[in-house]
Order: C-alpha cells, then sequence, then structure tokens
C-alpha cells in the first residue's frame, strides 16, 4: 500500500533526479510512503517537434506554454487515479505564499498534481479551468517552477506519519509552534574554550524545557518578531515579551 502520490508535470524531469534519489525522501519512496510521478511534459508536446509553447497573442516578449498540452497530461493522470478529486497545484511566483500551515495542508492530501511553469507564462485558460490552486515559495523569480516543486514535495513528505524516526519529530520544528528554534548543543562541553550552557547539564528536565522555551522566545522576538503575534503563547510568556521589549525601548 503506497500513501500519498504526487504527480509532477515538467520540461525537465531529469532535474528531480538529485533532490528525490537521497536522503529522507527516497527513503520515504523506498518504504512505499509516498510515490512520486515525474511526467515530462513534452511527450503531450504537438506534433513531430512536440512543441509545448507558442507566441504570445497581441505581441510581447516571451514564449507561453499551450493549453493542449497541459489539459491532455491532466486529464491522462486523472484517468489513472479514478474517481477521486485530484487539486492540480500550479508553481508560479503569483500564487499564494507557501508556508508551513500550507505544507501541512498538502501533507493531508492523498493526491496531487503539481505543474512547473516556465516561459514568460501559461495560457490563461489552464489557470481557469484546469488549475485548482496556484502556489510561490516567495517573493523572488526563479527560472521555473520545478525547484518549487522540490521545495514543497520537501516539506509536504517529512509531516506524514512515518517519514521521520521518532527521534526527529516535526513537532519540535522552527515554525510548528509559530516559534523558531532553541539553540542546541552537543559533544564536547568545552571547545576552544565555549562552554556549553550550565542548564543542560543539569539533567533538571523542567529547567531544561523552560530554558528551551525562553530561548525560542527571546530568538523569536529578536530574528522574526512578526511570528510572534500568531504563536501560541501563554499569558505569562506574552508578559515576559512585553517586559522585554520595553526594557530594550
Ligand atoms: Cl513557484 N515559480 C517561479 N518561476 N518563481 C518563483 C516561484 C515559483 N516561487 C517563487 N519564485
Amino acid at each position: 500500500m503506497v500513501g500519498m502520490h504526487i504527480d509532477i508535470l515538467t520540461l525537465f524531469p531529469n532535474m528531480f533526479s538529485g533532490p528525490f534519489a537521497d536522503s529522507i525522501v527516497k527513503r520515504a519512496i523506498d518504504r512505499d510512503l509516498i510515490d512520486i510521478k515525474i511526467h515530462n511534459l513534452r511527450d503531450w508536446g504537438q506534433g513531430k517537434h512536440k512543441v509545448v509553447d507558442d507566441y504570445p497573442f497581441g505581441g510581447g516578449t516571451g514564449m507561453v506554454m499551450k493549453p493542449e498540452p497541459l489539459f491532455e497530461a491532466v486529464e491522462a493522470i486523472k484517468e489513472d487515479s479514478g474517481s477521486l478529486y485530484l487539486p492540480v497545484i500550479l508553481l508560479t511566483p503569483q500564487g499564494r505564499v507557501f508556508n508551513q500551515r500550507i505544507a501541512a495542508e498538502l501533507a493531508a492530501l492523498e493526491r496531487f498534481i503539481l505543474i512547473c511553469g516556465h516561459y514568460e507564462g501559461i495560457d490563461e485558460r489552464v489557470r481557469e479551468h484546469l488549475v485548482t490552486d496556484e502556489i510561490s515559495i516567495g517573493d523572488y523569480i526563479l527560472t521555473g517552477g520545478e525547484i518549487a516543486a522540490m521545495v514543497i514535495v520537501d516539506a509536504a513528505v517529512r509531516l506524514l506519519p512515518g517519514v521521520l524516526g521518532s527521534e526527529d519529530s516535526a513537532a519540535d520544528d522552527s515554525h510548528a509552534s509559530g516559534l523558531l528554534e532553541y539553540s542546541q548543543y552537543t559533544r564536547p562541553q568545552a571547545y576552544r574554550g565555549l562552554e556549553v550552557p550550565e542548564v543542560l547539564l543539569s539533567g533538571n528536565h523542567a529547567r531544561i524545557a523552560k530554558w528551551r522555551r525562553e530561548q525560542s522566545i527571546m530568538r523569536t522576538l529578536k530574528r522574526r518578531p512578526d511570528l510572534l503575534e500568531k504563536a501560541n503563547l501563554s499569558s505569562e510568556e506574552r508578559e515576559m515579551i512585553s517586559e522585554l521589549i520595553t526594557e530594550k525601548g
């Protein structure tokens, strides 16, 4: 039994051999927790030259992805997936901006299709009548949607049950609680005269948990104060933050 299915439609299938052939995503594939199918969009290209793009009506620079290969490719994948409702997600800088919440949303799906956008754009009829969602990975422009697809797959897959060991659970991640992660140390206890904080050697688990929580909050306040508004904080913690802010100011 395979868990989640992801179909990726791309003009550059070779780009995916690296990231999915190693590490945690590879292990998840090998253990049948996910099935990732990379489809070459050119297989649905038109005519002898397998054309997938054309000039924009109305003129202008750059090429536009033609509608036919995309519609036909998605229809072929839908046929293979039976009656299941299939979200069709276009990777484009015009999409909603990806974050941990959207990663969890995708991790809850049984199957979805990712379309890697290219060229100057994509025929608007694809957006309006084929695509059900559009996602961007941030406010900058990439040469295509492939790297964005890899980012999204990686973030979603590691949230699936059984993908990470219980050793490195996703629950402790930066962003899972809405806070950045606390500072970590490992052996040696002193390195070039730099000591590990005493509390971590105390064996007092309650004290350690309290220290880590404070570290998380202070780091978030310093680096990403925008995250604090939505973070899961007790009223005592909110009070502590107000005091830290007034001390600073
Ligand atoms: Cl999804 N695609 C491209 N081409 N550029 C991006 C992006 C996606 N997300 C951020 N920049």
